[in-house]
């Protein structure tokens, strides 16, 4: 079993379904270490240090661990309601969403909804949203005029791990780029 596969179902388990295993999160996302080693150990090997090494090279740094070590969560992407007190901010200008080509259509119609997550998922660089784009196929990627949403009263949050979350982009704020 790969760091990788591993975390994977550390993803599924700290953002998705937690259930899985008989987890419990907190209001905020936080599964209590040794818990949650005990409980994937019962489908994988997983020791504190195995975990230690998937939160410091996550290529996303997906995951924290509290100040005292003794709880985890992942920095975004939950669809189960969670508050991970994300940093409400100021937007740049400009931010980036990739999807597949596939969707296009729809998302010029109806904009940019959360689908089964939280917020909308938007990236700083074009290069990142093309790779999220391509988990879904042949990429496309929309320019959202975040400094205009900002100016007319959305939200904006940026995770830790450096994701820009907002709960809808309207259609209007959208520009299909390629
Ligand atoms: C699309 C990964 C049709 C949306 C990534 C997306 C990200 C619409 C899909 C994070 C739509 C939902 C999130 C509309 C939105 N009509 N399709 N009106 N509005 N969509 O996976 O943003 O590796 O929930 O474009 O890197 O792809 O897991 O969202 O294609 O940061 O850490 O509905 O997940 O991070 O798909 O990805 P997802 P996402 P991790």
């Amino acid at each position: 079993m790969s760091l990788k596969d591993t975390s994977k179902f550390l993803s599924l388990l700290l953002r998705h379904k937690p259930q899985l295993v008989g987890l419990e999160l907190d209001e905020h996302g936080w599964a209590d270490v040794d818990d949650l080693i005990r409980r994937v150990s019962r489908r994988r090997p997983l020791d504190r240090a195995t975990l230690e090494q998937i939160v410091a090279t996550d290529d996303k740094q997906r995951y924290s661990f509290s100040a005292d070590g003794k709880l985890i969560r992942a920095n975004q992407g939950h669809s189960i309601a969670v508050d991970v007190e994300l940093a409400e901010l100021e937007p740049p200008p400009i931010l980036y969403h990739g999807t597949g080509a596939r969707f296009g259509s729809s998302i010029t119609a109806q904009g940019l909804l959360k689908m089964s997550r939280l917020y909308v998922h938007l990236s700083s660089d074009i290069e990142t949203a093309r790779k999220v784009g391509r988990r879904h196929g042949v990429p496309k990627i929309f320019r959202v005029d975040s400094g205009r949403m900002f100016a007319d009263g959305f939200k904006f949050f940026r995770s830790v791990n450096g994701v820009w979350l907002t709960e809808h982009v309207p259609a209007k704020y959208l520009e299909e780029m390629f």
